[in-house]
């Protein structure tokens, strides 16, 4: 009997059961082993030194996270500059969901005596994560859940100079984008009026297209209309120019984040006033699912085809060079 393929059985008419065969309750099912596993988000900044890296990550979550390790009540005192990669586990609940994010802080740019080699670190991280996935998936004894560590997004920082990518910003982004979801911002925006912040996007998004780079979200076919509709108003705007503070600031008598500037107060969650919310939204309402998802499909894919295949060329190599050497002996002996 010919096996069904997929397209065929979409092409069905569609069969009403005659009683209550009960699969409606599918969704429900998923819904309760995705709540009862959690979900795990990993997310890198990276970027130029001093750019309010460590405070955003900070102000996404609500909560202090970095830093948060020592068990100490830090969240009054400053946060101080990050010198290694450190990586942060957090475990957030918001009604029945636990989400389990990892924060990976990574020491800005600008301070290594060898600035080329500053993104080198940051790209082993990140491959490490995969060809340790791949390991574990490898393995004769599967485990039911790799843990998994794989970076599903890095924020990337843009100094808000008005001008454009720093030499160091293009040949970071052109590898970073190759490996992971790059989701770029322009940090401090505070620094610029609105509109510079509109001139300097115009430029930055330019150069992401003079420069050919991938930012997510990426284009594709299986999206809905809605979806697309989405993610183009998503690109258009940009990198998100964002602030960032641990701080509660007094606006019309009511306590909110935000940061006191040489124009005014600016409360970070104020639409009007910078797009910290977009970014939030974006990154943990619409799309958190997605840059998981990608992660795997995308960027996690590519790295096990490229490792798979360059293992199965050594092994043909090394048999071919067996063969060969079995040959020459049995010719040398004749
Ligand atoms: N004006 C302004 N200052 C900010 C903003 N975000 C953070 N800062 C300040 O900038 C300084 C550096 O912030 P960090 O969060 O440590 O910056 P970082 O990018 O993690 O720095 P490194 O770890 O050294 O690379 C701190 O004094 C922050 O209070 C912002 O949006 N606007
Ligand atoms: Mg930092």
């Amino acid at each position: 009997m010919p096996i069904m393929t997929s397209d065929s059985a979409l092409d069905q008419p569609y069969v009403n059961p005659t009683g209550y065969v009960g699969f409606d309750t599918i969704t429900s099912q998923i819904e309760h082993r995705l709540l009862k596993k959690g979900f795990q988000f990993n997310i890198m900044v990276v970027g130029h030194s001093g750019l309010g890296k460590s405070t955003l990550i900070n102000t996404l979550f609500a909560s202090h996270l970095i830093d948060s390790a020592t068990g100490r009540d830090i969240s009054k005192e400053p946060i101080s500059k990050t010198t290694e990669i450190k990586v942060s586990a957090h475990s957030l609940v918001e009604d029945r969901v636990r989400l389990n994010v990892n924060v990976i802080d990574t020491p800005g740019f600008g301070d290594q005596v060898n600035n080329e080699k500053v993104c080198e670190p940051i790209i082993k991280y990140i491959k490490e994560q995969h060809s340790q996935y791949l390991r574990r998936e490898l393995t004769a004894q599967r485990e039911k859940y790799i843990p998994d560590t794989r970076v599903h997004a890095v924020l990337y920082f843009i100094q808000p100079n008005g001008k454009g990518l720093t030499q160091l910003d293009i040949s970071s982004l052109r590898r970073l984008t190759e490996i992971a979801n790059v989701i770029p911002v322009i940090a401090k925006a505070d620094a610029l009026t609105m509109d510079e912040r509109t001139a300097f996007r115009d430029i930055i998004q330019q150069q992401f297209e003079h420069y050919n780079f991938t930012i997510y979200p990426y284009q594709s076919e299986d999206l809905t209309e809605e979806e697309l509709e989405l993610n183009e108003s998503i690109r258009s705007i940009i990198p998100f120019a964002v602030v960032g503070s641990e701080k509660e600031i007094s606006v019309n008598g009511e306590l909110v984040r935000g940061r006191k500037t040489r124009w005014g107060a600016i409360a970070v969650e104020d639409i009007n006033q910078c797009e910290f919310v977009f970014l939030r939204e974006f990154l943990i309402r619409t799309h958190l699912q997605d840059l998981i998802e990608t992660t795997s499909l995308v960027h996690y894919e590519g790295f096990r085809s490229r490792q798979l295949i360059a293992l199965k060329e050594n092994a043909s190599s090394r048999a071919s060079a067996a063969h060969m050497s079995q040959t020459s002996t049995s010719m040398l002996q004749r």
